[in-house]
């Protein structure tokens, strides 16, 4: 007659495992999350009626299952384009969305599609990057100067997430530019021990409209 038990170290980190002490069956005790480990090992001790006792190694080998989806992060996305879609030519990329999902292999690969606000055609996306071009400059005229895509994330599982990304691109008139910054880089030197509110420098830019942007 032999008598099983989990290794004493063991039975007090694992609570997701014990073994029977009369038949030497593994059980699971506790829900097992393959994103939070995927793996376990731990030692298994048949002991005798006269005390006498071996230790077995138990490794355990979890088998990811598709049970997250995936999340945009962030979920909006605001971007100006210039008419006729000028600034870095038509197939430019003008903005990238991203999704992750913590599923391993294919449960975890992001499919990215465009599902409202493109009827006319004028925006592509790549299906694998997120990357979202312009595919017919000819049609981006400030006669609408917005638009509104929603997209998609799936995974290679089949789940969808749960909210789509929007993005919001306003088309601008060639002639406007944006505000640019006086400088690209701006370093600036602050002791450890400044108070809350402390001004430690500031950064300008300027807009070429006088003064008063008519649209934000
Ligand atoms: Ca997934
Ligand atoms: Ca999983």
């Amino acid at each position: 007659m032999v008598n099983y038990t989990l290794g004493e170290a063991a039975a007090a980190k694992l609570p997701q495992f014990m073994v029977k002490s009369v038949t030497g069956d593994v059980c699971i005790a506790a829900s097992l999350d393959y994103e939070t480990k995927p793996s376990y090992e731990f030692p298994v001790i048949a002991t005798d009626r006269g005390g006498l006792s071996t230790t077995a190694m138990v490794k355990i080998q979890l088998t990811d299952v598709n049970d997250n989806w995936p999340v945009f992060y962030p979920r909006e996305y605001n971007v100006s384009l210039r008419e006729g879609g000028g600034g870095g030519g038509g197939s430019a990329v003008v903005v990238a969305v991203a999704a992750t999902d913590r599923d391993s292999g294919r449960f975890g690969l992001v499919t990215y599609r465009i599902v409202a606000g493109n009827e006319a055609g004028l925006f592509r996306i790549d299906r694998d990057t997120g990357e979202i071009s312009v595919a017919r400059p000819d049609l981006l005229t400030n006669r609408t100067p917005l638009h509104h895509l929603n997209v998609s994330a799936t995974d290679g599982g089949g789940l969808r997430a749960l909210q789509d990304a929007e993005v919001f691109l306003s088309v601008t008139d060639p002639q406007s530019t944006p505000p640019h910054f006086q400088r690209t880089r701006y370093s600036l030197a602050v002791r450890e021990d400044v108070p809350r509110n402390t001004i430690v420098g500031s950064v300008k830019a300027t807009s070429s409209d006088s003064g008063r942007s008519s649209f934000e």
